[in-house]
């Protein structure tokens, strides 16, 4: 094994700490101590870690709107909770929530609520790293049904003939809501779509979170040197679409056995093998939780912003990116 125990004791931590805020946000939403339109992640924690770990400290990340067990590994947990409470001790004082979410600091680009309009301002972001000859990369996420958007292609076309430094990394968890991938499209992997742009592309097991940051640290090395590539990480969505929608329209079969494909169960049976023992699981679980519970309480009791801060209409532009991105 490639990895130490220490090592893949620390992937563990970051996978059960994406699984479990949220599942905190599930249990938060259901005791109505918290509002909003929650598109969760857990099952897809692998494709999303795998992919912080492999950004660079000068990369940018352009996330989804279901990318919360990435993004508590990524930001800072209270700042980050602040911000699902709408508090203005939040990355964008409370009025970005996961839909807009962006932080200068940690080169964390706003995501677009407009599906597939994102894609264009992505390339763009990279092609101003390409001018500025910047040792930087744009790792921009997608879904599957995101990419059958019109904008994406024109985004993938310019970004190969424009040779930008930009990873299109396509999170497919086999569903666009209630519309799954194969009645979407005709090809088994959304990767081979690269050839047609000139670009290269891989299609990965997205519930392995090593195999994940392995393939894009490639894929981030080839941006920078030029080739714009795509990786696509095959994964699961447990939950509904959002958090409410009870997903009528799955077969109840098929889904529970999508979900035994566990890439929290697959790392702690790999941590055994590796000498782990149940108890250092458990004790990592609970400190994460602590940590969890912590953010929470803390964003719970953080003030409502004040009816000026909310009228501030100037931060809904320019939030804390000071009014540029790069
Ligand atoms: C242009 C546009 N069309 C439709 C929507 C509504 N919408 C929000 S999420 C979603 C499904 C997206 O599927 P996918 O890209 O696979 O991401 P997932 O939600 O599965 O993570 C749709 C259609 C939107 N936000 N923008």
């Amino acid at each position: 094994m490639k990895y130490s125990k220490n090592e893949l004791l620390k992937f563990y931590e970051q996978l059960v700490l994406g699984r479990k805020y949220e599942e905190k946000i599930i249990t938060f939403l259901g005791k109505g101590k918290l509002q909003g339109f929650f598109h969760l992640g857990i099952g897809q924690e692998a494709a999303q870690v795998g992919v912080v770990n492999a950004l660079g400290p000068n990369d940018y990340l352009v996330p989804t709107h279901r990318f919360h067990p990435g993004l508590v590994n990524k930001l800072d947990i209270k700042k980050l909770t602040a911000e699902l409470f709408g508090k203005s001790s939040g990355y964008n004082r409370g009025k970005a929530f996961t839909f807009h979410i962006s932080s200068k600091e940690d080169r964390l680009l706003p995501v677009n609520g407009m599906l597939g309009a994102g894609i264009p301002e992505a390339v763009g972001y990279a092609w101003a790293l390409k001018q500025d000859n910047q040792d930087s990369v744009v790792v921009c996420v997608l879904g599957d049904g995101t990419a059958s958007e019109g904008n994406v292609h024109e985004g993938m076309n310019i970004a190969a003939l424009l040779n930008v430094p930009i990873v299109f990394y396509i999170e497919n968890n086999g569903w666009a809501i209630s519309c799954p991938t194969d009645e979407q499209t005709k090809i088994e992997n959304l990767s081979t779509r690269a050839l047609a742009y000139g670009m290269t592309g891989e299609t990965i097991d997205g519930n392995d979170v090593i195999k994940v940051k392995e393939t894009l640290e490639r894929a981030i090395a080839k941006a920078k040197n030029g080739e714009p590539n795509i990786v696509e990480a095959k994964t699961y969505r447990w939950r509904g679409h959002f958090e409410g929608d009870p997903g009528f329209y799955r077969d109840d079969e098929k889904h529970k056995a999508a979900m035994k494909d566990d890439c929290i169960k697959r790392m702690e049976n790999l941590l055994i093998e590796q000498g782990a023992s149940a108890k250092e699981l458990a004790e990592i679980a609970d400190k994460v939780q602590l940590l969890i519970d912590d953010a929470f309480d803390y964003a719970e009791k953080e003030p409502l912003p004040t009816p000026e801060d909310i009228l501030d209409l100037d931060q809904v532009y320019a939030t804390n990116l000071g009014g540029e991105l790069l």
